[in-house]
């Protein structure tokens, strides 16, 4: 079995090629591609060497998977060249998503709807991602029709330059001295910006309609309504997110709590309140801090928080490639 990553040398490739080797896919041939810049760059993998290559037709042919990890519009320009080769093709970008008979998958939560793919099956956002985990446990009680979400996004959200800009930032302020934000719209270190995406008509942002959009799509639940409001935080690693899920039927604080700690996947219900530092580089997502709501009588609040750079992105994709493994004729 061959394997492709494009966007190899980024925060989401790195991480792609690691849960690789930890999950131990068989994997024959791994192929890794970046940019110009990068070529001939030497990235480890278990105990060899992968030398980064730039992405040609001829480089991807052969190859069974090619996992993306880079921008919507390298993905948009690389998408024919993996589709030519006869990869499946399992991206990370948003630029598919909304795609008609472009699976856009959770493993635990609508696994088999990547079995139904033409050639290309999408990741979701990664805020979306964890948020989902923790609360298809709650749908499969009683129907969800509303979340009211507000995320705490990690800087490795905007890639290796959002973690490089948030170290340049401390270290100047440690020093006195003046910064100039450019990843983010604003000093990110000590301080909360949101603002994440671009601004739409409606005055939600493109990152804040993601998580009614593909919420619909991966829960199949079309007429699901979600407000969310986005936020940077200076973490780096894992996004954290306050929750309020509004169900057709009241849910127990109880029974919420048998059915995530039930739910497929390296879940875990915690009974204190779960911090980023305790999941950045693991796979599970927490949950915690399950109480009722106080405005709806149907409504669950809920605190979650996961590394986004694996179950938001990488092990996300590499759970996609084990599952259409494990289900191959
Ligand atoms: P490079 O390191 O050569 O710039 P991140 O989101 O963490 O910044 O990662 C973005 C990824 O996309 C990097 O691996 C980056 O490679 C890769 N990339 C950027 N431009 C191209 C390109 N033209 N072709 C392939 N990969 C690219
Ligand atoms: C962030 N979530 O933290 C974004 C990055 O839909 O895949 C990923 C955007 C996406 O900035």
């Amino acid at each position: 079995m061959k394997i492709g990553i494009l966007g190899a040398t980024g925060a989401v490739g790195r991480q792609m090629l690691e849960c690789i080797a930890e999950r131990q896919i068989p994997a024959d041939e791994i192929r890794v591609f970046a940019s110009k810049r990068s070529e001939g760059k030497k990235i480890p993998f278990k105990d060899q060497e992968l030398t980064v290559e730039v992405v040609s037709q001829e480089r991807l042919n052969g190859l069974d998977f090619v996992l993306g990890a880079v921008s919507n519009s390298l993905s948009k320009t690389y998408r024919p060249m993996v589709e030519k080769s006869g990869a499946v093709y399992i991206d990370n970008s948003s630029a598919f998503r909304q795609e008609e008979g472009v699976p856009l998958v959770v493993p635990e939560i609508n696994g088999e709807d990547a079995l139904a793919h033409h050639g290309v099956i999408v990741n979701p956002n990664c805020s979306t991602a964890i948020t989902l985990m923790a609360l298809a446990p709650i749908a499969k009680l009683s129907k969800i029709v509303a979340i009211n979400a507000c995320t705490y996004q990690a800087v490795s959200g905007a890639g290796m330059n959002g973690i490089k800009e948030l170290e340049e930032e401390v270290d100047a302020l440690a020093k006195g001295e003046a910064v100039t934000p450019n990843v983010f719209p604003a000093q990110i270190a000590f301080n909360v910006i949101a603002d994440i995406g671009s601004e739409l008509e409606n005055g939600y942002t493109t990152e804040e309609m993601k998580m009614q959009n593909e919420g619909r799509k991966i829960l199949h639940l079309p007429d699901l309504k979600v407000t969310c409001t986005c936020v940077r935080v200076p973490v780096y690693r894992s996004h954290s997110i306050s929750a309020t899920v509004v169900t057709e039927d009241h849910v127990s604080v109880e029974d919420a709590k048998k059915a995530i700690a039930a739910f497929a996947g390296d879940h875990l219900v915690v009974d204190h309140t779960p911090m980023p530092l305790e999941n950045s580089d693991h796979d599970f997502v927490q949950v915690g801090r399950i109480r009722q709501d106080l405005i709806n009588e149907n409504g669950l609040t809920l605190w979650c928080t996961g590394d986004q750079i694996r179950k938001g992105a990488a092990t996300n994709a590499v759970q996609i490639m084990e599952y259409l493994l494990d289900h191959a004729e």
